[in-house]
């Protein structure tokens, strides 16, 4: 299908332009539906884990289970325009040429709520205090919005106008780097005021976190690859790979960490969560392990 560059321009995003084989269009539903089943499932994770935490880690978790029902809403909302965005005739699935477009630019919106809201849980989860929280959770908060909002209007350039995906690409990636100062600043701080047992722990949290944010930029830069069904699935699967590790397991791992502390600060419900259990040493000594 041979679209003008203003036609192009119209449509937003390559799941637009490319013609999808059944398996292509199919991977791709199952990929965003996955993706809002699991945050959903995970509201009740975190929402039951922060009964375990001592007071004032509890609010960790909490922020967790609010991130995953906006991100579950945001996501549903991307499959169900997936669904609408494409007609089935001749075997392929095509898209509509009138009526609903896909749009990658939702998850941007959904990302101004949940990227503060992940970067505020660090120095809370780290005990930073009170004052200092408040300013380092501002100071990341500034540079994470001004990196989406540059990024979300460079990705309508990604059906045709490189070099709008590329400028406003790298001026993201600025901002980017200058929010992993941020970030690293609030990682020192942490190992500087970390119980020596659970010192590995922000250390650990900041690989994890510069493996799995570094994702999205590749998913934006992959329309460059070709338009083609090939491209638009493995987006889709980076994109979720990405929300899933920067969300979920990323939360997962936080209240861990904030259990973990919560019973080293002698809250006995913590302990008690991360006992071995009378039954467990058992079979463990009759295994001989
Ligand atoms: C953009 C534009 C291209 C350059 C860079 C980007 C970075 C995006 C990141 C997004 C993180 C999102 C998260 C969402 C969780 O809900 C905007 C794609 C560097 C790092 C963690």
């Amino acid at each position: 299908m041979a679209l003008s560059e203003n036609g192009a321009a119209m449509v937003g995003n390559i799941e637009n332009l490319v013609t999808l084989t059944s398996g292509q269009y199919t991977t791709g539903s199952l990929i965003l539906m996955v993706s809002y089943g699991a945050h959903f499932a995970f509201i009740l994770y975190f929402l039951m884990t922060s009964m375990q935490l001592a007071p004032r880690y509890r609010i960790v978790p909490v922020l967790s289970a609010i991130v995953m029902a906006s991100a579950g809403l945001s996501l549903l909302r991307e499959f169900s325009t997936w669904q609408a965005a494409y007609e089935f005739a001749g075997g392929v699935y095509t898209p509509l040429a009138d009526g609903e477009t896909f749009t990658n630019a939702y998850r941007y919106g959904n990302w101004t709520i949940t990227v503060p809201i992940l970067l505020t849980q660090l120095p809370i989860a780290f005990a930073l205090s009170r004052p200092d929280l408040h300013k380092r959770a501002l100071r990341m908060s500034i540079p994470a919005l001004l990196m989406i909002w540059t990024g979300l209007y460079g990705q309508f350039g990604e059906t045709g106008d490189f070099s709008r995906l590329n400028i406003w690409g790298v001026i993201s990636t600025l901002f980017f780097v200058w929010l992993i100062i941020e970030v690293r600043g609030v990682i020192s701080a942490a190992i500087a005021n970390s119980p020596p047992s659970l010192v590995a722990w922000p250390k650990n949290i900041w690989w994890y976190f510069l493996a799995t944010w570094g994702l999205y930029p590749i998913a934006y830069a992959l329309p460059q690859l070709g338009f083609n069904g090939d491209v638009v699935v493995v987006r889709q699967l980076l994109f979720s790979i990405a929300d899933i590790s920067t969300k979920l397991i990323y939360g997962v791992i936080l209240s861990r960490y904030v259990l973990r502390r919560s019973a080293l600060e002698g809250y006995v419900p913590a302990a008690e969560a991360l006992e071995t259990s009378p039954l467990g040493s058992k079979i463990a000594s009759a295994r001989g392990d």
